[in-house]
């Protein structure tokens, strides 16, 4: 028999086709195209499913708006730079650029292979020149608009990757559990191991005992480093990237949730302190508990605060502890702290407090000091304990069970204000009896010294790293001028040739940071460290609507036109980092006026992880599954109808066969039709009812394809090739009903198996493309058949019963003479023969009487 589908052949056939027909490119005349878009990869070595699973939905999808009538943008690129392409050509003795070329060859390769139908020609590659020229144009508009900052700060570093890491890219771990690193392999879609959901934001300016701090990509605990850094004043648009997330509808609600935690608004008081030891004879902090101010029993300001600074200079203990924190990161502290020689006064008690030099606060957090108040905040509490401080109460619980005694914790919820309490160094204040919340305002209405305020969790975007595999920052550090920055003329700075060496190969090559200053003349050094990558990936969206524009990094116009990317789709695990990079990007383009948007995603969708055995597919843990292995069609089939894309799913052999048997079946149908004819000619009633079960289904997937619902799609389709076997199988189908039925089937799967499609479709019509066809229509009205099918359904399942109870067991033979007989029909039978039987009627003689009509 010919109906087998060879799956290799028929790929390398179509997609042979598909390129000399260039089927895929974007018309020149497009206007205003359908941009789908997936998370273009990070060039580690090779496709894992993940990539097959993410670029499986963006490629139905373009495919399906393609049919639907749209002008698509489907295009694809490689994000190129890292570390780990450093790594590898360590171990492999070659050289990053020759690596990461090879890569992009081989899963350009595999791409092609699974057929993904992309705009080749817009190909975007970040480690070329033609490409990262433009970061380095980028950043110097950044930095025209007081958007980059060089700062001596003190930054994550990663001992092992030995380079600083961007605040984001430190990820807090339970200390129990270490697991194992996600090797070399730094892939955007895996790059990011488990992120707990502490790190995600929930406090991240807390510290933790049990946690600690450690690299993303190599999982090893940070330390701290002060250095000379690039930064991108990403705060800048703290507020309005955070209450841009209310609108972005299209968005899953989980990646807004985490970006509104990571931006952390907090509301909240600046309150101002007497210190007369303090510059200015003031130390401001920033509460979100304002009315706790009663129970403030000390001052501390964080090791790097100004105050800590100059008290360190007359003091010997607190300029020990300064040190002796400097290298270390926040979570290694603990509450350790010193007492110094100053004293605060509390602004609305007139309290001289003790003021403490501690690690636990934070720098950059808020002012970067703090009022304790240990009866109510957690690590204020444990600060107390530790250094034997006062713990006063000024916030009851507003039911007195809700919390038994401070001695076990603080009370951190609202409750109700008691400032004078029973005790003898209370205040007496008409404040008492208040919800906390009414006081707080209150509070902060009525004294000088407090003002409301609001700060944001997210820090600057630290980008400068030390290392070779990214793009150099165009800035000469001259002894006269400072730091200059390149002239646009001079661009790119191009990366020179690779040298083997421990720390940054930058460093060894004289003649890349020995050069002139382009302000006088004289000798300077060119700027050594090169860019987080994650600068590549933040408007690489945009490079796809120009891709060899050679005057600007994208044409402003078509941007305003084209965009915002309609649908992106890429793992959850980019939720911040990449997520919201993109977005400030897109605000400060549009600040520089060149975009009109000032968000770039109108449709997000997180897809889910690829398990097996329970756990995340993955090389590190041994259990992959090469895409390539079941041919390309039964790999995309399945993990597009496995699950809804945002959900997790089992790879299991047992569900892979599934897909694979729908393949053969709906290929042998076609050919069996084409090779066997065996038709009708005269219409009769019951194609009807096969007709309009075609029209419902092309209804059905035509909605479940708009919600990204493939999986559903992928059930319709079953359900329809499953008809019509039984209607071939019953009896001789009608000719023209039943061509339609196959050639929408093919239609119908080819977004998601669109060499199967071709293939069903070129067997039915002998000439033309799907992947070029129509989107099928229903030819019915189908406005009421929805409510008449609930009825046939109703019949039908009555049928079954009675067909069941009575043991007959020929159920699809039932099943279609009650289609045959339309629904009113059945019904009307079964009516006639329950009524000229009587009561007493036997379900077998029932059932016997309509077959026999
Ligand atoms: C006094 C106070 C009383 C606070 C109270 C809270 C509860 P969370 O705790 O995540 O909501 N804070 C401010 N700046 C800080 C810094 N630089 N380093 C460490 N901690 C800092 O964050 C808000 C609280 O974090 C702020 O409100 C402050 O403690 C602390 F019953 O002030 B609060
Ligand atoms: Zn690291």
């Amino acid at each position: 028999m010919t109906n087998h589908y060879d799956h290799a052949k028929v790929q390398e056939f179509w997609q042979y086709v598909w390129e000399r027909d260039d089927v895929y490119t974007l018309p020149a005349d497009a206007e205003d195209p359908t941009y789908v878009l997936g998370m273009f990869p990070y060039t580690s070595g090779t496709l894992h499913m993940g990539h097959v699973r993410n670029y499986a939905i963006t490629d139905a999808y373009a495919r399906y708006r393609r049919m639907r009538g749209d002008d698509v943008l489907h295009p694809m690129g490689w994000d190129a730079f890292g570390l780990p392409a450093e790594n590898a050509a360590f171990e492999r003795k070659t050289d990053p650029r020759s690596w990461t070329e090879a890569c992009i060859r081989r899963m350009r390769e595999e791409l092609e292979t699974m057929g993904f139908g992309y705009d080749w020609s817009r190909e975007v590659t970040t480690c070329e020149p033609e490409y990262y020229r433009w970061n380095q144009w980028l950043f110097k508009r950044f930095y025209e608009a007081g958007l980059v900052e060089y700062e001596a700060a003190s930054v994550n570093w990663c001992p092992d990757c030995e380079t600083v890491l961007a605040a984001a890219q430190v990820e807090e771990r339970e200390v129990e559990q270490s697991e194992t690193s996600e090797n070399a392999d730094g892939d955007a879609a895996s790059r990011v191991t488990e992120r707990s959901e502490t790190s995600e934001g929930a406090s991240h300016n807390a510290v933790s005992p049990e946690t600690e701090r450690v690299c993303w990509r190599c999982e090893t605990p940070v330390n701290r480093r002060e250095l000379d850094q690039w930064f991108f004043t990403i705060t800048d648009y703290a507020e309005e990237l955070h209450d841009g997330l209310e609108a972005l509808e299209g968005w899953p609600d989980g990646v807004r949730e985490i970006q509104r935690n990571w931006i952390g608004r907090q509301e909240g008081a600046r309150i101002t302190f007497e210190v007369p030891d303090a510059d200015g004879g003031e130390v401001d902090v920033f509460s979100t508990r304002p009315e706790t101010v009663f129970g403030a029993t000390y001052l501390a300001v964080s090791p790097g605060h100004d105050l800590a600074r100059a008290l360190a200079e007359t003091d010997e203990e607190v300029a020990e502890y300064v040190e002796s924190v400097r290298e270390k990161d926040p979570s290694d502290v603990g509450f350790a702290g010193v007492e110094t020689d100053a004293t605060a006064i509390n602004p609305l008690t007139g309290e001289e407090l003790p003021v403490y030099v501690a690690g636990y606060v934070l720098e950059d957090v808020g002012t970067g000091a703090v009022m304790g108040v240990p009866a109510h905040n957690d690590r204020d509490h444990s600060f107390a304990r530790e250094h034997d401080l006062p713990i006063e109460q000024v916030v009851v619980p507003s039911t007195p069970a809700a919390h038994d005694s401070l001695e076990s914790g603080p009370y951190t919820e609202d409750g109700i204000v008691e400032y004078n309490g029973d005790t003898e160094d209370g205040y007496e204040t008409d404040y008492d009896g208040l919800e906390s919340d009414v006081a707080r305002g209150r509070i902060v209405d009525e004294h000088d010294e407090l003002e409301s305020d609001v700060t944001y969790r997210l820090r600057d975007w630290l980008i400068s790293r030390q290392r070779y595999w990214g793009t150099p920052i165009p800035v000469v550090h001259c002894e006269d001028c400072g730091h200059v920055l390149v002239p646009d003329e001079e661009l790119p700075i191009e990366l020179p040739e690779f040298v083997r060496t421990t720390g940054n190969p930058l460093e060894e090559h004289d003649t890349f940071h020995e050069t002139t200053c382009p302000d006088c003349g004289g000798p300077a050094r060119r700027e050594t460290d090169t860019m987080d990558t994650f600068v590549d990936s933040s408007w690489y969206f945009l490079r796809f609507l120009s891709p060899h524009l050679e005057n600007a990094p994208f044409d402003t116009d078509l941007a305003d036109e084209w965009l915002p990317v309609d649908v992106y789709v890429g793992g959850e695990e980019h939720a911040i980092l990449h997520l919201l990079y993109t977005r400030f990007f897109t605000k400060a383009l549009a600040d520089l006026d060149m975009l009109e948007r000032r968000e770039p995603i109108t449709e997000l969708k997180s897809q889910g992880t690829v398990l097996y055995d329970g756990e995340k597919m993955s090389s590190s843990k041994g259990n992959v599954v090469a895409p390539q292995e079941y041919g390309a069609e039964t790999t995309r089939l399945f993990v597009l109808s496995a699950a809804h894309p945002e959900q997790d799913f089992e790879w299991t052999a047992n569900n892979v066969r599934g897909a694979y048997d729908l393949q053969q079946n709906l290929y042998g149908m076609a050919a069996a039709f084409v090779e066997e004819g065996d038709t009708r000619v005269e219409r009769e009633p019951h194609d009807e009812y096969v007709s309009r079960e075609i029209d419902r289904t092309i209804a059905a997937v035509t909605e479940e394809y708009d919600r990204f619902r493939f999986h559903r799609a992928a059930t319709e389709i079953q359900e329809l090739a499953r008809l019509l076997r039984r209607y071939r199988a019953y009896d001789q189908p009608h000719d023209e009903c039943y061509r339609r039925g196959l050639l929408a089937l093919a239609a119908l799967i080819a977004p998601m198996a669109p060499h199967l499609g071709e293939e069903c479709w070129n067997k039915l019509r002998g000439d033309g493309l799907v992947v070029e066809a129509d989107w099928p229509t229903p030819e019915h009205d189908l406005e009421n058949y929805r409510l008449e099918r609930r009825l046939v359904d109703t019949t039908l399942a009555d049928v079954r019963d009675i067909v069941e109870t009575a043991a007959i067991d020929d159920p699809e033979r039932i099943e279609l003479v009650a289609a045959q007989e339309w629904k009113y029909d059945v019904t009307r039978a079964l009516e006639d023969h329950v009524d000229a039987a009587g009561a007493n009627v036997e379900p077998t003689s029932m059932i016997d009487a309509v077959l026999d009509g």
